[in-house]
């Protein structure tokens, strides 16, 4: 019998940290749903019935509308960017992935009347934001050039949808903690690197100093986030530019000492790069009351919930 495909939605930046978990949800949500998993890179090992896989870089506006015309393309998740440590190692290659891929994406979400989730970052804020509690609308001054087209990105997305009525949603991210996939350039990687390290070799020396506080959530919440958000009703999305997110804010030291409950072995020693500086410009407690308002948003995961789970699924990966 043939399927009925119910919707068509593409996935940039698929083999990322957040796109390949993202795929996998979307991959068994609905099995009418065709999903074109995309990157700069091919990938095509993992395509099944409803699953394909295209290289696309979204600086590649030409490339981007073929796809979408060739599959009939209605949603766009648009997971494909460039960090904040990478951004600011590469900051010509930053611009052009954040800013032009974004753009690319949003003016083909106009000409094709497409719904978008395109991820924003805590990257927004900077040193004048209020640090704790820090409110939904507020001073986005960011240091960094990956915060930057953040900010820009946030207006372009809210520009679109009152100008043009693009669908499109967008949450602050926080860092994002994960067992599949692991991330690259950030600077809240060490709250990643720090589970693998513990597993392998029984010590870790992070890059940011011991009471760098910062917001953080579990992937499985992120998804959840993300699924949740591009499902609510369009008329309960009041904000446009991106949402405040979170789940929770911990220390590197309270990460530490949270693993050393399962692995007492475990040691940390501390050298700070320039991500330091990063990360103290940051927020270290986010606001996300206007999500839980708007859209109901909960988070499932605190801090030991999040270390149990992560060494229970990296215990099984590692052997
Ligand atoms: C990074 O560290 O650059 C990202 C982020 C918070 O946007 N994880």
């Amino acid at each position: 019998m043939d399927t009925i495909v119910a919707k068509t939605i593409l996935v940039t930046g698929a083999t990322g940290q957040i796109g390949s978990d993202l795929v996998k949800e979307l991959s068994k949500q609905d099995k009418n749903t065709q999903i074109i998993a995309s990157s700069r890179q091919a990938n095509s090992n993992l395509e099944n019935e409803s699953l394909v896989y295209q290289v696309l870089d979204v600086t590649d506006s030409q490339r981007l509308q073929e796809i979408i015309k060739w599959y009939g393309v209605d949603t766009i998740y648009h997971l494909a960017g460039i960090l904040s440590a990478k951004g600011e190692r590469d900051r010509e290659l930053c611009w052009n992935v954040n800013i032009n891929g974004l753009k690319n994406i949003l003016e083909a979400a106009r000409t094709y009347h497409l719904k978008v989730f395109s991820p924003s970052s805590i990257a927004v804020f900077g040193t004048n934001t209020p640090k704790f509690k820090t409110p939904q609308i507020t001073i986005k001054e960011p240091s960094t050039i990956y915060g930057i087209t953040k900010v820009t990105g946030e207006l372009l997305c809210q520009y679109y949808a009152h100008q043009f009525g693009v669908d499109v949603r967008s949450l602050r991210l926080p860092g994002i903690i994960s067992y599949n996939t692991p991330p690259g350039g950030g600077t809240t990687d060490f709250a990643v690197e720090i589970f693998y390290r513990a597993m392998t070799q029984g010590s870790y020396t992070c890059f940011v100093r011991p009471e760098t506080r910062l917001p953080m959530m579990y992937m499985l919440d992120a998804i959840k986030a993300i699924l949740e958000l591009m499902q609510a009703k369009s008329t309960a999305i009041k904000i446009r530019s991106s949402y405040n997110i979170t789940a929770v804010s911990f220390s590197a030291a309270e990460l530490v000492a949270e693993i050393q409950k399962h692995l007492p072995d475990f040691t940390c020693d501390y050298q700070p790069d320039f991500r330091q500086a990063i990360a103290d410009s940051w927020p270290s407690v986010i606001d996300d009351s206007q999500a839980r308002i708007d859209w109901g948003w909960q988070h499932s995961y605190d801090l030991p919930a999040i270390v149990a789970d992560m060494l229970g699924h990296l215990s099984l990966k590692l052997g």
